[in-house]
């Protein structure tokens, strides 16, 4: 089946992290967000892939070439953000069959896309907890046919939540032209609503799934795909290093003497840890990173490029490409009430839902030394702060 997978989105929620790389091309464990994307539906046997680009789209095309995995790559533009249908609208010409459409944010476990293309038309569904805060399927009684979608409704029809992913009837091609919405998009899910009306469209539910909105949803989503990882040690690793359970360290790569990596944790091509450091958690260590010595590293994401060169502790944090942690530089993650710990996104104070969460920091981000930093902090591209500072409002 040939499948549409949407990357065209700015990634707003994911700011200072999408300001120099779109989301989908957001790092997780040792591929990009969206090739995890990509990965659920070349397993499930898709045809085709066409990715839907628009922001920083040149890195998407970079990265897929015209072939991935042996499936054939092909990409449509969306130059304004105008809506999901509105996307898959942008890839209209190329389709010529029943498609497959995919959000190139989310993460779906393999198994359950192929039961998505298998049942067709179908679309995925997630049981959720709150479903007012989601898109929510209606189905009749056996539970074998989606009856209605309704956004964010304040009396759910049921717990069973749109889980982004749907396998559309040839005929969908022409259901593409959608009015717009009251929040002024085309939107897929009138596009569902068309589709419910005209055929049996099936629920399929997702035994996983992961939607990539903000920060520490990313986390979130290396938690789950460096889980995954099973130990290669491709790299250099120098005599007195201790190398516990599923550690990945990439050609290229250095461990030096008295550093100890308990995985799930990989260490990519160019990074150099050591001596004398201490990795934990669902780490990714990104290209050509540095952690030096007495460093302790725990549950968080490393983009390229980036430095914590001395005696710094940094856990459950996202560090943007090329960011800098000057020498003693400590992340708090823990509030002393215990609470979750909040984080401002787009302007609004928001639940992490994490007891355990520590900052964001740009890309380019420097911290002068001794810096310490509260838990739930959001550093912007570029920031600086002095030596000595305690940072407890983002800047
Ligand atoms: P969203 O997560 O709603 O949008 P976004 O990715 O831009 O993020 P933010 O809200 O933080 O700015 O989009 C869901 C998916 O659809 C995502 O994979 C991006 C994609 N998308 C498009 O490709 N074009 C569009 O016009 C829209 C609205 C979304």
């Amino acid at each position: 089946m040939q499948t549409v997978i949407l990357a065209a989105g700015e990634g707003t929620r994911m700011r200072p992290l999408t300001e120099a790389v779109p989301k989908p091309m957001l790092p997780v464990a040792d591929r990009p967000l969206c090739a995890h994307t990509a990965d659920a539906a070349v397993e499930a046997g898709a045809s085709e892939l066409i990715f839907v680009v628009g922001y920083e789209a040149d890195a998407v095309r970079e990265y897929f070439d015209d072939e991935y995995r042996g499936v054939p790559v092909s990409f449509a533009v969306q130059r304004e953000q105008r809506g999901t249908a509105d996307a898959v609208r942008a890839a209209r010409d190329r389709l010529d069959g029943p498609f497959a459409v995919l959000n190139g944010d989310n993460i779906y476990d393999p198994e359950s896309v192929a039961n998505l293309f298998e049942a067709a038309p179908s679309i995925a569904a997630i049981e959720v907890e709150t479903p007012e805060n989601y898109g929510v399927l209606s189905t009749d009684g056996a539970g074998e046919r989606v009856t209605g979608i309704v956004e964010k409704p304040d009396d759910p029809p049921s717990t069973l939540a749109n889980a982004g992913a749907y396998a559309f009837p040839e005929a969908a091609i022409e259901w593409l032209d959608v009015g717009e919405s009251e929040r002024g998009e085309y939107e897929i899910t009138d596009v569902v609503s068309k589709a419910i009306k005209a055929e049996a469209v099936t629920p399929v539910t997702l035994t996983r799934w992961l939607d990539v909105g903000r920060p520490w949803e990313l986390l979130a989503a290396n938690e789950w795909k460096v889980g995954e990882l099973e130990r290669r040690i491709d790299g250099e690793v120098r005599g007195g290093s201790e190398l516990r359970g599923d550690v990945v360290i990439e050609a290229g790569a250095t461990v030096e003497p008295g550093v100890v990596i308990e995985g799930p944790a990989i260490v990519r091509s160019g990074a150099d840890v050591g001596p004398n450091a201490y990795v934990r958690g669902a780490t990714l260590i990104g290209e050509n990173c540095h952690v030096g010595h007495g460093v302790e590293i725990k549950s968080s994401v490393l983009m390229s490029g980036t430095n914590v060169p001395h005696l710094s502790y940094v856990g459950d944090s996202l560090l943007g490409q090329d960011v800098n942690f000057g020498a003693g530089t400590q992340v708090g993650n823990l509030r002393h009430d215990g609470e979750h710990v909040e984080q401002t996104v787009k302007g609004e104070r928001v639940s992490t839902g994490r007891r355990k969460y520590g900052v964001v920091a740009g890309p380019g981000a420097k911290t002068g030394i001794n810096t310490s930093l509260a838990p739930g902090l959001v550093l912007s591209a570029n920031a600086r702060t002095a030596p000595g500072e305690s940072v407890t409002r983002d800047r």
